[in-house]
């Protein structure tokens, strides 16, 4: 895998069951979803552990990883905590991206917090999704293509 494929990988963080794989599903980037145990390369894509993310000494692991994809998507659950260090953005040499997901079983208020807390870890932007039912998804698809150069076109 040469430079610059490497920088058109998208990469997922997020705590653990915030739904990282189901929204690679989702986008048409992997078939099936199992409990990710370990970080997953493929051509276009990096999935990761959520545990990455839940404890400090693998932040430095996630990080790596990180600044192998040219696009890096925080992920943040309405239905839990997400605990991004402050400012997690400028350890990340690609873009970063905030994306609150499961927007199909969340309300306004838990929709907000989840917002400012991928802010919180410096994401500029926020968009939101349900890999569930795809509300959001052809709009984050898109975005996507749009810093990454379109992998799939
Ligand atoms: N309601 C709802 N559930 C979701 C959504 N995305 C993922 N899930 C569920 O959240 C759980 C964890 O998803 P998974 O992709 O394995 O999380 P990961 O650990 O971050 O990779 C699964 O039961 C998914 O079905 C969503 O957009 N809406
Ligand atoms: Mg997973």
């Amino acid at each position: 895998m040469g430079y610059l494929s490497a920088n058109r990988k998208l990469m997922v963080a997020g705590p653990t069951r915030a739904g990282k794989s189901t929204l690679l599903r989702a986008l048409g980037y992997i078939d099936g979803v199992n409990k990710t145990q370990m970080v997953v390369h493929g051509d276009y894509f990096i999935d990761t552990p959520g545990e990455l993310l839940n404890h400090l000494y693998l932040y430095r692991s996630l990080l790596q990883n990180a600044n192998k994809a040219g696009l890096v998507l925080f992920l943040a659950d309405p239905t839990q905590m997400s605990r991004y260090p402050p400012k997690f953005n400028t350890a990340i040499q690609g873009r970063v991206l905030g994306v609150v997901t499961k927007i199909d079983i969340a309300t306004e208020s838990m929709k907000e917090r989840s917002k400012r807390e991928v802010e919180f870890a410096g994401a500029g932007e926020v968009m939101f999704c349900s890999s569930l039912t795809g509300e959001g998804i052809p709009e984050l698809r898109e975005k996507i293509d749009n810093v990454l150069g379109g992998v799939f076109s």
